[in-house]
C-alpha cells in the first residue's frame, strides 16, 4: 500500500484540468484504477508524457498499481528514445500513442472506464519513476525515485508553502520532469488541491487561470520573465496566493519587475531530478531576490571546498553544496560508479552547484561547478550529449558546446563547430546541424546558434578552453 496520492484515493481530491479539458477527481480515480488488469504482470511502464489528461491518467493508473514509470519526452529525437528505452526496458507504453516505430505493447487510456480503486502491496523502497536526465558527459542517467521519496518531498514543500486542498493550482510545465510531473501534478493530487494545467506556460494562460481562481502558481524563471514582460496579463496574479519560481535562477530584475506588477514576492526554491526540492522560500518567510529559502523540514545542507573541508555558513563564502534527508534518489539506474560518484561515505548528496549559505540558514545558489551543465528554459542539458550528437555528423571534426548567457533562457546554447577539410562552413550548414540536433535529441537541445571556427582554443593538455568561448 502507498499513500503517494493520499488526497485522490481518499476522495477528498478537487477536479483536474489540462489545457481546458477537466475531469472530477473520482472520475480520474476511476479512470486509472480500471487500468489495474491491463497492468497485472507488468513492473516497468513507459510514458509518452505529452501535456494531457491521458497522461495524467496513465502515470496516477501506474502508481495507483505499484509500478514504476518512465516519463518518455514528447520531442525526444530518434537517439534520445531509442536511449531511454534500451535504458529501462519498459515492458509496455501507457497512455497516449507512443512515438512511431514502435514494438512494446501499448495500452490506451479510456478517460470515461471507471473502476473501483483496489490498493496493491507496495514494498518500502519501491520505485515510483525513472526520471532521465543529463550529466555532464555521456547519455542522460535514468534517476530512480522511489514511493516514499515522493511522498516525504511533496510533505515539504506542502508545509513550506503552506499547500492544502483549498489551493488550485496552476502551471503549464512539461510533464516528464520534477517540477511539472512531481511537483505539478503528484503533489495536487497528494494534498487535494485542484489543479489546472495551462498547456502552454504564456502570459495570457496563467492570466486566465488567476482569473478563474488559481491560487498557486509554479513556472521555470523563463515563464515568469515572460510574464513581467506582459503587464497587461501579469496584474491578474494580485488575485493568487504564492507564484513560486525554481528549476534555474530567478533574475532579480524579474522578481523586482512582478512585485511591481502583481504584488508578489516570487518564492524562489532550489531542487534537482535527484534530490527532489531540498529548499525554498517560505510561505511565511523571507523573501530577496537572488535568494532560493531555508531547507524542507528533515533537509540538511552544507558546504565543502574542492578538498572536502567544510566550508563556513556566513553569506559570503562560496562552496559545492551537498544536501542530505528523505526525499534524495535511489540511484542512477544501471550506473553504480556514477551513483557513487555523487554520493559521499557519510550519506550526503553532491549537488554539483555552488552556493553559499547565511547564519541563519538561507540559500543562495552561485552556479554550477561545471561549464559542461547547461540550463536553458529550466531544462538541464548536458553539453557532452550534443557535441557527440554532432560529432556523429559527417561535416563536423571537432565541436564544442557552451551555454551562453541569455535574458529570456537564462543560458541559450551555442555550438562551436569545426568542419572537416573540405566542408564549406556555410548557413546551410548550420542548420543541417542544429536539425540533425533536433532528430536525434529533443528539440530544447537544439543549439540556437552554430557558429564556424578553423580551431577550438586549447590549453597545454590539450583541453577545450570553454570559458573562453563563452
Ligand atoms: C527553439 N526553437 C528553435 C530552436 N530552439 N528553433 C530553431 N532552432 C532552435 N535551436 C523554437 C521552439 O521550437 C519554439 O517554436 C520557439 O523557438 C520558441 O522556443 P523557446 O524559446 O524554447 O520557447 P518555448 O518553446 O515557449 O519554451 C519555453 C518554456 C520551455 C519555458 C515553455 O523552455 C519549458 O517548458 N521549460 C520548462 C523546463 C522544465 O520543466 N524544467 C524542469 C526540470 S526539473 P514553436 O514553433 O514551438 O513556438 C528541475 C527540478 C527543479 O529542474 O528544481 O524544478
Ligand atoms: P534538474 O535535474 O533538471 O532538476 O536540474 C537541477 C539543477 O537546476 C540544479 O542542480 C541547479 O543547477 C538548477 N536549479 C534548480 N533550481 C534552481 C534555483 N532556484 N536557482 C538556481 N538553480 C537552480
Amino acid at each position: 500500500m502507498t499513500d503517494l496520492l493520499r488526497a485522490l484515493v481518499a476522495g477528498t481530491g478537487r477536479p483536474v484540468s489540462v489545457d481546458g479539458t477537466t475531469m472530477d477527481a473520482a472520475d480520474l480515480l476511476g479512470a486509472a484504477a480500471a487500468l489495474a488488469p491491463a497492468l497485472a504482470g507488468r513492473e516497468r511502464v513507459a510514458v509518452h508524457a505529452t501535456p494531457t489528461l491521458e497522461t495524467i491518467v496513465a502515470v496516477v493508473g501506474a502508481l495507483l498499481a505499484g509500478r514504476t514509470v518512465v516519463p518518455v519526452p514528447p520531442d525526444a529525437g530518434a537517439g534520445e528514445l531509442r536511449h531511454v528505452l534500451t535504458d529501462s526496458t519498459p515492458d509496455c507504453w501507457v497512455g497516449p500513442v507512443p512515438p512511431a516505430p514502435h514494438d512494446l505493447p501499448h495500452v490506451a487510456v479510456d478517460l470515461a472506464a471507471r473502476s473501483p480503486y483496489d490498493a496493491p502491496e507496495v514494498a518500502p523502497g519501491a520505485i515510483a519513476f525513472v526520471l532521465y536526465t543529463s550529466g555532464t558527459t555521456g547519455l542522460p542517467k535514468g534517476v530512480l525515485l522511489s514511493y516514499d521519496a515522493l511522498a516525504a518531498g511533496l510533505d515539504g514543500v506542502a508545509d513550506a508553502w503552506a499547500w492544502t486542498g483549498n489551493d488550485v493550482l496552476a502551471h503549464g510545465l512539461p510533464l516528464f520532469h520534477v517540477h511539472g510531473l512531481v511537483l505539478g501534478v503528484l503533489g495536487a493530487l497528494r494534498l487535494g488541491s485542484g489543479l489546472v494545467h495551462v498547456g502552454k506556460p504564456t502570459p495570457e494562460r496563467y492570466a486566465a487561470a488567476a482569473r478563474a481562481g488559481a491560487t498557486l502558481f509554479f513556472g521555470v524563471p523563463t515563464v515568469w520573465s515572460r510574464l513581467a514582460d506582459a503587464p497587461e496579463h501579469a496584474d491578474a496574479l494580485r488575485a493568487a496566493r504564492l507564484l513560486v519560481s525554481g528549476s534555474a535562477a530567478l533574475p532579480a530584475p524579474v522578481f523586482e519587475r512582478l512585485r511591481a506588477l502583481t504584488g508578489h514576492e516570487v518564492a524562489e526554491r532550489y531542487g534537482m531530478s535527484e534530490t527532489l526540492i531540498t529548499v525554498a522560500t517560505r510561505a511565511d518567510g523571507r523573501r530577496e531576490a537572488g535568494w532560493v529559502g531555508v531547507p524542507l523540514a528533515g533537509v540538511e545542507t552544507r558546504l565543502r571546498d574542492d578538498e572536502g573541508a567544510p566550508v563556513p555558513h556566513d553569506g559570503e563564502s562560496v562552496g559545492q553544496l551537498e544536501v542530505r534527508g528523505p526525499a534524495l534518489f535511489s540511484g542512477y539506474l544501471n550506473r553504480p560508479e556514477a551513483t557513487a560518484a555523487v554520493r559521499t561515505h557519510d550519506g550526503w548528496f553532491r549537488t554539483g552547484d555552488v552556493a553559499c549559505i547565511s547564519p541563519d540558514g538561507r540559500h543562495r545558489i552561485v552556479g554550477r561547478a561545471s561549464v559542461d551543465l547547461i540550463k536553458s528554459g529550466g531544462y538541464r542539458i548536458g553539453a557532452g550529449e550534443i557535441e557527440s550528437t554532432l560529432l556523429g555528423h559527417p561535416a563536423v571534426a571537432e565541436c564544442a558546446v557552451v551555454g551562453v548567457p541569455d535574458d529570456d533562457l537564462g543560458q541559450r546554447i551555442i555550438a562551436f563547430v569545426v568542419p572537416r577539410p573540405a566542408v564549406a562552413p556555410e548557413a546551410a550548414l548550420a542548420e543541417e546541424l542544429v536539425a540533425h540536433v533536433g532528430a536525434e535529441l529533443s528539440a530544447h537541445k537544439r543549439p540556437r546558434q552554430v557558429r564556424f571556427l578553423e580551431d577550438l582554443p586549447r590549453n597545454e593538455m590539450g583541453k577545450v578552453q570553454k570559458r573562453r568561448l563563452v
